[in-house]
């Protein structure tokens, strides 16, 4: 099977955004609502597990300020919480402090000349999303982009398959006719799982887990070229792979 589109993970692969943005977003956002709460790197290493911003913060509560997810209206003040640290991570976003990893540009540009489909498939929320295309990304690239599947579109995030299920009905094509990028292994289970063949690309946060069932694992985008994407998927198609 020919390969036809290219799906994209967020945070992580198309730009490290964790460390420095979404955590520094989130003690923020607990600082502005008088709580005590601070995720330092190491911390926030571990509670990345756990995708989809809201659902971190929830299992956070759960597990270190258990009276305070008891009180009535708990899940309102996660949701404002969340809320508040998207703003923050806007803020810093607009600001010009994040990029987008080396080389993919150049490798976007190469696939758009091939005639591949783009498309995003992230836990993340569309306003982060749109934010972070926004600031690092030129109107004619962005458009480059078909779609996006995002957090709000999914009743389960990551690991579960559902976000890269609908992206392929969305593009009505075969799973063995795409790529997707990922950083992390819970990426790598939910794309595995909708049967389509995942390179990972190592990130901050991710860079010694194991992966796997990848059909490879990069270390960045530079010197990434089209041919190599389609060899992956051919040798992925007949090895039959799964994680
Ligand atoms: C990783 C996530 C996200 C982000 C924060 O996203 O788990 O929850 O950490 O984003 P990706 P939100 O699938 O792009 O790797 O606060 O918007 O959830
Ligand atoms: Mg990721």
């Amino acid at each position: 099977m020919a390969l036809r589109a290219l799906l994209f993970d967020v945070n992580g692969t198309l730009a490290e955004t964790e460390r420095d943005g979404h955590r520094i977003a989130f003690n923020e956002a607990f600082a502005a609502a008088g709580l005590d709460w601070h995720w330092d790197e190491a911390l926030y290493g571990r509670l990345l597990k756990i995708t989809g911003g809201r659902e971190r913060i929830t299992a956070y509560a759960h597990e270190q300020h258990p009276d305070w997810l008891a009180q009535p209206g708990a899940e309102g003040r996660v949701l404002a919480l969340h809320k508040s640290k998207n703003a923050l991570y806007a803020e810093r976003v607009r600001a010009g402090e994040l990029r987008l990893r080396p080389g993919l540009v150049e490798l976007l540009d190469a696939a758009r000349a091939a005639g591949l489909r783009l498309v995003v498939v992230t836990t993340t929320s569309r306003a982060n999303l749109d934010e972070l295309l926004e600031a690092t990304l030129d109107a004619p690239r962005r458009a480059a982009f078909e779609f996006a599947i995002v957090g709000e579109d999914v009743a389960v995030k990551k690991p579960d398959p559902e976000c890269y299920q609908l992206a392929l009905q969305r593009l009505g094509v075969q799973p063995g006719e795409t790529l997707a990028f990922e950083d992390s292994r819970n990426g790598l289970l939910s794309a595995a799982a909708a049967g389509i063949p995942t390179l990972i690309v190592r990130s901050f946060y991710f860079g010694h887990e194991s992966f796997a069932g990848a059909v490879a694992v990069v270390d960045g985008f530079e010197n990434l070229g089209i041919g190599q994407l389609r060899d992956w998927v051919e040798s992925a198609a007949l090895s039959g792979a799964t994680v």
